[in-house]
């Protein structure tokens, strides 16, 4: 690599034969056509240091259309004037079809032709894109969103790298390249909406959506929407009364329903193109519609009302469960809170609601079960939740590739069929994602972690990528062409494994350093109110979630429920969430529980000292700056997974007295 800031925009030694690259004609007028063109000519000079000269706009066929060339324009355009017969595709798709001397990027409309761009200078750039080549592309679902978790303060709610781009100081300030740079990074990538505030609105932020702000928020929307990202707003569910002075916020109120419409309103006067609020309601403290003794579907559709003539949707969060849990109380399961509350309302929400699930039912843990809600809700549309920066996968500090673990959440079999193929094709239509950037002159915090923000939107784009097509392609784009980019992707595909093992085993979560979610501490929240219990004791762990326990396993339809239900047959990679085993329960591998406990945190520990080992093998083969920030991240992880082996083997140890079968270092 040899500029971090640049991700996967490197600029290559060799690039291709410019014969055909270097002329641009385009069809059809029109803004997102114009960004494509711009975003062409930039992308081959930037990338590959060939100029290309401004596109001449050929809306009839000319003598000059017969030279060398590359055509933009959108299918259906050019179809029509030039008789090409090309495969209509679905929404935001494209063709690509190389004739020699005259490659070809049309998009079923504007945006389509914008990411054909991206697509072409992409596989260019990785080698994989010849004259002769034609291929086609369609995202699986319309919905491929990034929230920001980011205060007005300038600070990230769980940002691990560095400052807010969007806010500093209770107010909108920006750095306009950056902002540009950013939106096409996800433009590249397939992103097409972003909320820009955390879903905590707390202070100034409930006043974006207020005269007060909006002049601002409407100047960033204009910086993303040649890129075809269309912004969203977190709004708080009591805001008619905090800045409306209302005395309520009741949703069957009239008057609270008259300020939201008034406020949306206001908003889409400043921003017409505005996709809608999204709302974290009676969660974590933050008010909403249970506080007045009405459900979900109430709240939601209130605000579906105001947002409705202007085209707007609610993006609803359904991460709903008791906070203020007694750990003495074993009746109550956190993980059961999502189906319960959202489950009964399947059908009750307005057209224009979304509800935004969660992939799993706690938390963004290492290891979690896909959420019974998926599969579940037939008659809502909403998505699904995932979480780009490593609130509890190292903090990018450590190297997590997340694609690895949301691939197999993409493999999972719910009643309707693998979740990669109920996305955009069934209520399930789209992605959203926490994203993971900041003012960080590496955007990351770890430049690997780029991946997981390239990986993100390729996986939202195309559910059946593998986490291996995803490495292969970043670690070639920002390492390649050559070996190193081979150690990259390996490094890559080792580190969710590497991760979960030193991690907590087996499914068990939460064993994580209160607050921080850094660091172990085995015990940190099994006294606390947060409902997140795994309740150790000398002779067993884990929460009995079958139906002699909990009944989580219920959840889920009748195939799975008893699979999960069922220690031996129970995926292990999950036995802990599921069940309360004994230490000596007998694992696949014939050993006991506990001995795998203390294996697994062997070999992650030795598994990332081996990632450190493989990166010094890239010194002097890769740009230094990158080595050397790099290398420190490696550094810091080993000491990391070094005190999570630790720590997690001495808790068991003293709390069952037995020791390791091969004689390891377990400290007293
Ligand atoms: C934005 C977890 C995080 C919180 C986050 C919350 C949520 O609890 O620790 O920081 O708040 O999830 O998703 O709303």
């Amino acid at each position: 690599m040899v500029a971090e800031y640049d991700c996967w925009f490197q600029r290559r030694d060799a690039g291709p034969d410019r014969v055909g690259l270097d002329r641009l004609y385009r069809g059809e007028e029109s803004p997102l056509l114009d960004h494509a063109a711009l975003e062409y000519r930039r992308g081959m000079e930037k990338c590959f240091g060939i100029p290309v000269r401004p596109p001449a706009l050929t809306v009839e066929p000319s003598a000059a259309e017969g030279g060398p060339g590359l055509r933009l324009g959108t299918i259906p355009y050019l179809n029509k004037t030039r008789g090409l017969a090309l495969t209509e595709q679905g929404p935001e798709g494209f063709v690509i079809r190389w004739e020699p001397g005259r490659p070809l990027i049309a998009g079923q409309d504007g945006q389509g032709t914008l990411y054909g761009v991206y697509r072409f200078l992409s596989l260019l750039a990785q080698g994989k894109l010849r004259p002769g080549d034609e291929l086609a592309e369609t995202p699986a679902a319309p919905l491929r969103m990034i929230n920001h978790w980011d205060n007005m303060d300038g600070s990230v709610e769980r940002g691990y790298a560095g400052l807010s781009l969007f806010f500093k100081d209770g107010r909108i300030s920006y750095d306009r390249g950056r902002i540009e740079d950013y939106a096409r990074l996800l433009a590249s990538v397939g992103i097409n909406r972003l909320s820009i505030n955390n879903v905590n609105v707390r202070g100034p932020a409930r006043e974006l959506i207020t005269e007060k702000h909006l002049p601002d928020v409407a100047g960033l929307a204009d910086l993303f929407r040649p890129f075809g990202i269309r912004l969203l707003l977190s709004v708080n569910f009591s805001s008619p009364i905090s800045v409306g002075g209302l005395g309520t916020a009741d949703p069957l109120d009239r008057t609270a329903a008259a300020w939201w419409e008034k406020q949306a309103d206001l908003v889409y006067r400043c921003i017409p193109d505005l996709a809608g609020f999204l709302i974290k309601a009676d969660s974590e403290g933050e008010a909403g519609p249970f506080r007045y003794g009405r459900s979900h579907a109430d709240g939601a559709n209130m605000l579906a009302a105001a947002l409705k003539p202007h085209g707007g949707i609610v993006v609803w969060r359904c991460f709903v469960y008791n906070s203020a849990q007694d750990w003495r109380d074993q009746s109550i399961d956190r993980a059961r809170a999502a189906y319960d509350h959202f489950k009964p309302l399947d059908g009750s929400f307005a057209d224009n609601v979304l509800l935004q699930v969660k992939h799993g039912p706690y938390d963004f843990q290492v290891r979690e079960p896909v959420s019974p809600l998926f599969g579940a809700l037939g008659k809502t549309r909403h998505l699904m939740e995932l979480q780009i920066t490593q609130e509890y996968t190292g903090h990018q500090i450590d190297l997590c590739f997340l694609p690895s673990m949301w691939a197999d959440v993409m493999d999972f079999d719910t009643p309707a069929g693998p979740v990669k193929k109920l996305l955009g094709a069934s209520s399930l239509e789209g992605l959203a994602a926490v994203g993971n950037v900041g003012l960080d002159g590496n955007w990351t915090g770890h430049t690997l972690a780029q991946a997981n923000l390239y990986g993100y939107g390729r996986l939202a784009w195309n559910p059946g990528l593998g986490a291996e097509e995803i490495a292969g392609e970043w670690a070639a784009l920002c390492f390649g062409p050559g070996d190193a980019a081979e150690t990259v992707k390996s490094l890559l595909l080792k580190s969710y494994p590497a991760y979960e093992k030193y991690n907590a085993p087996f499914g068990l979560c939460f064993m994580v350093n209160p607050g921080i979610h850094y660091g172990p501490s085995p015990e940190g929240y099994e006294f606390s109110r947060w409902g997140t219990y795994h309740r150790a004791d000398r002779e067993a762990v884990g929460i009995d979630r079958t139906s002699a326990g909990t009944g989580y396993t219920e959840q889920y339809a009748p195939a799975k429920a008893a699979l999960f239900a069922d220690p031996s047959t129970c995926p292990e990679n999950l036995i802990l969430f599921f069940h309360r085993l004994r230490y000596d329960y007998r694992m696949k591998n014939g050993q006991t529980l506990l001995q795998n406990i203390y294996d697994t945190h062997f070999e992650g520990c030795d598994e990332a000292e081996a990632m450190l080992t493989l990166w010094t093998g890239l010194k002097g083969r890769i740009g230094g700056e990158c080595y050397d920030s790099v290398l420190a991240r490696f550094e810091r992880q080993i000491e990391n997974a070094r005190q999570w082996r630790d720590v997690v083997n001495t808790y068991f140890w003293r709390k069952t007295g037995v020791g390791d079968l091969k004689g390891r270092k377990i400290y007293d």
